[in-house]
């Protein structure tokens, strides 16, 4: 078998967004589609000759195929051994944890996250570097310059691997391995949380729970952590079959979307906490007794907190949150005396600050929360903190959350999404925001002043990197705030994303219902970027 050189031609827009490159399968499906981009990673990261290579994905519609043909790319362009998930499976937290763990050069992640799967839905692919984390936008960019003058790629035509087989084949001279895709990621989850507490409390007879895979590529992990290792009851983690389109369903972990799961939740007789994950297994959402954790408020918890568990008993470096994220984990930094940085959205940019050890925990508002132990988001590790943190303090989630709200008061949050809105609409929509900035420090704006209005720019404090245009930001005093963006990961028009903040210090009003903690808020949000006027629409389609 050789390996083979063949003429491509540039596509347009193979630009990676917040994570990655996510198109329509059916754009994928084109040909040298995926190869262009493939190759590019190979010619633009030179490290990956006579390197190791980790690949897998979330098991979505295309992966398997995605898969055999990154392996010929990856044989013929001098990979010398690639770790392959079983099944073509690992969630994006296990393989950055395989990524460090056996010191490869890089990963390829197939993945469209939360957006749903199927022949008529969306694909995705994300490098990760030696790290384990997502590429930084340096090495991005050099991936997107590279795609827009390719001329050639190289591939194998031997046949394909036996993804299915766990231990050694060789597909030419590269070694390709085709590893568990959960026993090392399980096995550092055993070193980082107390597992016979969490299992204590699975025993204490009082507690009932629910983990929600959402028929994603969680549900392997979640099976073998919470009810093999862990003894929950069998049927604790539900929809854990992964399916290629999910089920039919929107592989996103939140209200909307894991409803099912909210149901079980609800009521007296509602489970004592429920879990959810997202299709790439880096998401997470939790869920109290008629009780929902909003992820700024989980990722503060945790950091209050960090201290319960093994793997954080030294305390935590530092905390970082993306912008949009309520400032509910500033709070807890200040009070523990420890760093807090604001990064623009997508973990790619918590990579260094991790690296550096200047930071243990961040997080998003996207149901983000994860740590110095991989470098990825990782939603059964949010989900096994939660569950320790329970098994030592033996309160309600409710009860752990309102006590943080009493000790640090509480930061009422709400993001509202309208998606699909005509690109070029959303695009005014930001620039009429811009224009706008200069003039509106000072301003009133119904009932509060306007401290500050920028458009969000980011230096990178370990090595200068800088990104701009990372979000308009409207802050007043009194510490609320209204975010402005546009998201990164669609694949169809524009997404509008704003995200409005409130801090609430007295005690007697926490319990207000959020939407409305936040009307005069979101009407002045509506006002000042003329939403209706601009898209045309009146609400959102998501709230989270
Ligand atoms: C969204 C979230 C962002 C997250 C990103 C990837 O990006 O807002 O916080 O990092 O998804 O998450 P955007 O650009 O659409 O707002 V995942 O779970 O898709 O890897
Ligand atoms: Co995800």
């Amino acid at each position: 078998m050789a390996a083979t050189q063949v003429s491509t031609t540039p596509f347009d827009g193979q630009k990676p967004g917040t994570s990655g490159l996510r198109k329509k399968v059916k754009t994928f499906q084109q040909p040298h589609y995926l190869e262009n981009f493939v190759q590019a990673i190979f010619d633009t990261q030179r490290g990956l000759a006579g390197g190791t290579l980790v690949l897998g994905g979330d098991g979505r519609f295309y992966n398997r195929e995605a898969i055999q043909t990154i392996l010929r790319m990856a044989a013929a362009n001098g990979v010398a051994r690639a770790l392959v998930g079983q099944g073509g499976i690992l969630s994006t937290p296990a393989a950055s944890c395989i990524i460090r763990k056996y010191q490869a050069q890089g990963g390829i992640i197939l993945s469209a996250s939360h957006n749903p799967g199927g022949p008529d839905e969306d694909f995705g692919i994300k490098f990760n570097i030696d790290a384990g984390g997502p590429a930084p936008e340096s090495v991005t960019n050099a991936i997107f310059e590279r795609t827009a003058s390719i001329d050639r790629y190289l591939i194998s035509d031997a046949g394909a691997v036996d993804l299915d087989a766990v231990g050694e084949q060789a597909l030419d001279n590269m070694q390709v391995q085709v590893l568990d895709p959960v026993a090392d990621y399980a096995a550092l989850m055993e070193e980082l949380f107390d597992f016979n507490a969490i299992h204590q409390l699975f025993n204490s007879g009082g507690f009932r729970m629910c983990f929600d895979a959402m028929h994603a590529v969680t549900g392997p992990y979640a099976v073998e952590i919470l009810e093999n290792r862990l003894g929950a009851e069998p049927g604790t983690v539900m929809n854990g079959k992964p399916l290629e389109d999910f089920g039919g369903g929107h592989p996103d972990p939140n209200l909307l979307h894991a409803h099912d799961l909210v149901a079980l939740t609800q009521g007296a007789a509602g489970l004592d906490f429920g879990a959810a994950s997202d299709g790439d297994g880096d998401r997470n959402m939790i869920l109290g007794q008629g009780f929902f954790v909003t992820p700024s408020d989980s990722l503060a918890v945790l950091a209050a907190n960090a201290h319960l568990a093994p793997g954080y008993k030294q305390g935590i470096a530092g905390v970082a949150r993306s912008m949009p994220t309520s400032q509910a984990a500033d709070r807890v930094a200040e009070e523990l005396g420890v760093e807090c940085f604001e990064t623009p959205t997508g973990w790619k940019f918590f990579g260094n600050l991790l690296d550096a050890g200047r930071i243990t925990l961040c997080g998003e508002e996207s149901f983000g929360t994860g740590s110095a132990h991989v470098r990825e988001k990782d939603g059964l590790w949010a989900v096994l903190f939660w569950l320790n943190l329970l098994a030592v303090k033996r309160h309600s989630v409710a009860e752990i959350v309102r006590e943080h709200w009493r000790r640090f008061g509480r930061n009422f949050y709400t993001r509202h999404d309208y998606e699909g809105v005509d690109a070029a609409a959303a695009g005014e929509l930001m620039d009429h925001l811009r224009i706008l900035l200069p003039d509106l420090p000072g301003k009133r704006l119904g009932a509060l002043t306007v401290e500050y209005a920028d458009d969000f720019s980011y230096t990178d404090p370990i090595d200068g990197s800088t990104a701009a245009h990372q979000g308009i930001r409207v802050g007043f005093a009194g510490g609320s705030r209204i975010v402005f963006r546009l998201s990164g990961t669609g694949t169809q028009g524009a997404t509008l994303r704003v995200y409005i903040e409130r801090y609430e210090p007295d005690p007697a009003l926490h319990d207000q219902p959020v939407q409305e903690a936040l009307a005069p808020l979101i009407v002045t949000a509506r006002e000042l970027a003329q939403i209706e006027a601009r898209t045309g629409r009146r609400e959102p389609d998501v709230i989270t």
